[in-house]
Order: C-alpha cells, then sequence, then structure tokens
C-alpha cells in the first residue's frame, strides 16, 4: 500500500471513530444534538443473544426470530384478529401489500410524508394522486379525499405523520365503498387512538423498524392485517414468490427480514413502554418549557390520543423564520430536521404528477420543523434545545 493511500485509509478510520453521528455523549462533549438517535437494547444482553443465535445457524429464511417477532409486534397490537408479517423495511412492506392486493389504478396518497411512501406506490406500478392535509392533524384530510375520490381509485394510504392519527371513522367508512385503506404507520407504533394501540386500522397498517423509529430492528418493516390471505401472498411475494421446492406462484421479491434484525427488534420490543414513556416526558417538557415561546406551536392533539414521542414537530409562522431558526440552531449543535420539506410534489420525480390544489401542505412543509427527540436525552437537554431558541429569539 502506498503511503498516501495508507493516510487516506487511517484518516478515514480516524473520522469514523470521530463521527459524532455514531455517539450520543453529553453536550458538553460538543457532540451536536440529532433530531433522531437509534434506540440500542442492552449492548451485552443483546450480543449473548446473537451468540446463541449465531450457534443455530439459522440466519433468515423466516425462521425462529422471525417468527417470535411477529407474535410479539401482533401481541403489542393487542388483537387477536390480527397477524404481523415482518419485511426488510418498512418501504418493501407498503409495496408487498399495494401488490398483495393485487391493485390496479390510482391511489390517493398525502404530499406531506417521507418519500418512501410515494416511492413504494410508484415502484409495484400504481399512479399515485396527491390529495391534501388537514391543517390540524396533519394527516389527509378527508374532505379532499372526498373531493378527489373517482372510480379509478383502488386505494388510499393516509399516513400517520408523526404518528398523530388520521381520521379512523372517515377512513373506515371508505372501506364500505370498496376502496382499500393502508395504513403508512411507519411513525405510529405504541401509539393508542381510544386506548387501542395503532395495527388494527384499515385493510393494514405498514411499520417501519429502522434505526430512527420507536421500535427498531437496524432495518425492519411489517404489515399488520386481520387479512390472513393478504398475510400469506405477503410471506410468499417476500421469499421470490416461491411455493415449494417446484413451484414458483407468482413473480416475488426478496423482502425478508434476517434473523439478526428481528433478535436486535424482540430486543427492542421488550423495552418499547419505557421508550414510549421516556420520550413522551420529553415531549411534555417541550410542551412545558415552550409555552411562553409564541413564535413556535407544537402540533395539537386530540384528547382521545396517546402519542409515542416519535417525534416533535412545531409550527412556525414562516418559510422564513423556520429556515433562519434550523440554520441557527446549528451553532449551537442543536441538528434540528424539516421533515417533510419540500413536499413531495415539488419533487423532481413527482413533479409532473396531476394533482389538485395542495395549499395545506405547502403551508405545513414550509413552516414546520422537528426538534431533537430521542431515547438518549434527558430533560435538560430538552432544556438546553428550548434556552438556545430563547437567545436566537433574543428572549
Ligand atoms: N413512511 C414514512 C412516513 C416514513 O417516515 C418512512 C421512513 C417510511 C415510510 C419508510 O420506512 P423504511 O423503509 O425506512 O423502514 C430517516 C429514515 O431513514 C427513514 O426510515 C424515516 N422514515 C425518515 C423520516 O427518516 P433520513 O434521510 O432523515 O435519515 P438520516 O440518515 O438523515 O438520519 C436521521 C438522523 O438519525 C441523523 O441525523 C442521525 C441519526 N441516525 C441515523 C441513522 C441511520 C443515527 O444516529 N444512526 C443511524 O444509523 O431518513
Amino acid at each position: 500500500m502506498t503511503t498516501a493511500r495508507k493516510r487516506a485509509k487511517l484518516s478515514a478510520v480516524k473520522s469514523l471513530a470521530l463521527d459524532p453521528f455514531h455517539s450520543h455523549g453529553p453536550l458538553n462533549d460538543g457532540v451536536p444534538l440529532y433530531t433522531a438517535l437509534p434506540v440500542i437494547p442492552d449492548p451485552a444482553e443483546l450480543l449473548n443473544s446473537i451468540k446463541q443465535l449465531l450457534n443455530t445457524k439459522i440466519m433468515t429464511n423466516r425462521g425462529p426470530m422471525v417468527q417470535r417477532f411477529e407474535l410479539g409486534i401482533a401481541d403489542y397490537v393487542g388483537d387477536r384478529r390480527l397477524e404481523a408479517v415482518t419485511c426488510a423495511n418498512g418501504t418493501l412492506a407498503l409495496e408487498l401489500v399495494l401488490r398483495g392486493f393485487k391493485l390496479k389504478g390510482k391511489v390517493l396518497v398525502p404530499p406531506f410524508t417521507f418519500v418512501a411512501t410515494v416511492n413504494a406506490i410508484v415502484n409495484v406500478g400504481l399512479e399515485p394522486v396527491f390529495v391534501d392535509i388537514d391543517p390540524e392533524t396533519l394527516c389527509l384530510s378527508p374532505k379532499a379525499v372526498d373531493e378527489a375520490l373517482t372510480h379509478e381509485v383502488c386505494a388510499v394510504v393516509p399516513v400517520h405523520v408523526y404518528g398523530n392519527p388520521c381520521d379512523i371513522f372517515y377512513f373506515e367508512s371508505l372501506r364500505k365503498k370498496g376502496v382499500r385503506v393502508i395504513y403508512d404507520s411507519a411513525h405510529a407504533f405504541g401509539v393508542k387512538w381510544n386506548g387501542m394501540r395503532m395495527g388494527r386500522w384499515g385493510d393494514a397498517e405498514v411499520f417501519s423498524f429502522h434505526a430512527t423509529k420507536i421500535l427498531s430492528a437496524c432495518e425492519g418493516g411489517a404489515v399488520v392485517t386481520a387479512n390472513r390471505e393478504l398475510a400469506s401472498a405477503i410471506k410468499n411475494l417476500s421469499n421470490f414468490g416461491i411455493l415449494n421446492e417446484t413451484e414458483v406462484d407468482c413473480v416475488g421479491t426478496n423482502a425478508k427480514l434476517s434473523e439478526v434484525h428481528a433478535l436486535f427488534g424482540l430486543h427492542s420490543l421488550a423495552h418499547l413502554d419505557e421508550v414510549i414513556e421516556h420520550r413522551v416526558s420529553l415531549m411534555n417538557a417541550y410542551r412545558e418549557l415552550l409555552a411562553d415561546v409564541k413564535e413556535l406551536r407544537p402540533l395539537k392533539v386530540a384528547p382521545e390520543t396517546e402519542l409515542n414521542g416519535q417525534y416533535f414537530p412545531v409550527m412556525a409562522h414562516s418559510l422564513e423564520f423556520r429556515d433562519a431558526l434550523y440554520e441557527r440552531l446549528k451553532a449551537f449543535q442543536v441538528i434540528s430536521r424539516r421533515y417533510f420539506y419540500p413536499p413531495l410534489h415539488k419533487l423532481k420525480p413527482f413533479r409532473d404528477l396531476p394533482h389538485g390544489p395542495l395549499p395545506v401542505a405547502e403551508d405545513v412543509a414550509n413552516r414546520v420543523l422537528c426538534l431533537p427527540l430521542h431515547g438518549a436525552m434527558q430533560i435538560r437537554h430538552v432544556e438546553y434545545v428550548v434556552d438556545c431558541i430563547k437567545k436566537i429569539l433574543g428572549k
């Protein structure tokens, strides 16, 4: 190896070791406060389980860990009718639901969501139609959905944005009209609505277990449904469409979750209630401390909703103000995120899709800011962020 290459390799290793992305020490270490940080289960317990798993030599193909994780997910959601099927990630899980229903035509979807929601629709050959959101819930607006419904619409993909539930009553009524309702519940694992956990609504709900999600498998996702036929179709599609050694049922893909990811997920699930409790306490601290900061308005939460503390969004009064705050917070090592800006209909791959007026989604995307909220934070970190905001605002 040449000296220059050796030096380059060494500096790459050093920068990895110093990368604050991979550590979350106290603020006085100069480590930035990120909006999200993975929830890591107890490393000693996890490593011990991984050792045992390695001895079994069963690494994938719907092994015992995947099956235990699926039972654990369905059990946590808490409705005996439900089955959970895991996938390699939430995006693939959504794609497989759409494929499992053999849908054709248009799918109504909000433009105020993560790009994965609409990627999944396009990837399976369906036609997304952006529909505006409600200014209070930030989820799909029932009125706008009603206006966009035509005989070509085969499904709707409402997103529980930041874990805030969509108008469940409205979407349940839509199913009776023959429209498939598939919730993108990527942010909503563990959220309760009227005392019931998300996962039981619509034709299916799709969760993400990405590293930054409240329930993490590093990467992973799941479909939760009471429709056994759909569950079985998804298992088949995610395993190449294989029926048995000599028969293939359909053109499938490989969307299986590995045993190691499932094991990580099981360890995370065991501590989920504590994680939610802690994050909700941080969320409440933000609400209290920001009460006199009139320039930023936290999201309204309906009395029937118990959030999981996945994100803490605030609304500013203008794009200019939001962006200035976002930039200036960086100087204090506070890395907030503008989830979801720009709205999807402004992004290159989707710009030319036909859609009606989307004033609420545009306005919200222009003004929203997600403040740091993750399990490694303590109340003092919330106080720090709010102090920084007050300093910037000259309070
Ligand atoms: N539907 C919705 C509504 C979604 O929000 C998502 C995913 C999906 C569907 C699709 O689910 P998956 O296919 O992902 O299962 C992140 C996540 O990658 C993405 O999963 C998530 N939504 C989205 C809202 O956020 P980015 O591009 O913002 O991630 P990134 O890499 O900037 O990470 C955010 C912060 O997290 C960083 O500042 C530091 C921290 N981080 C991140 C990773 C990956 C860590 O500390 N360690 C890590 O390993 O998308």
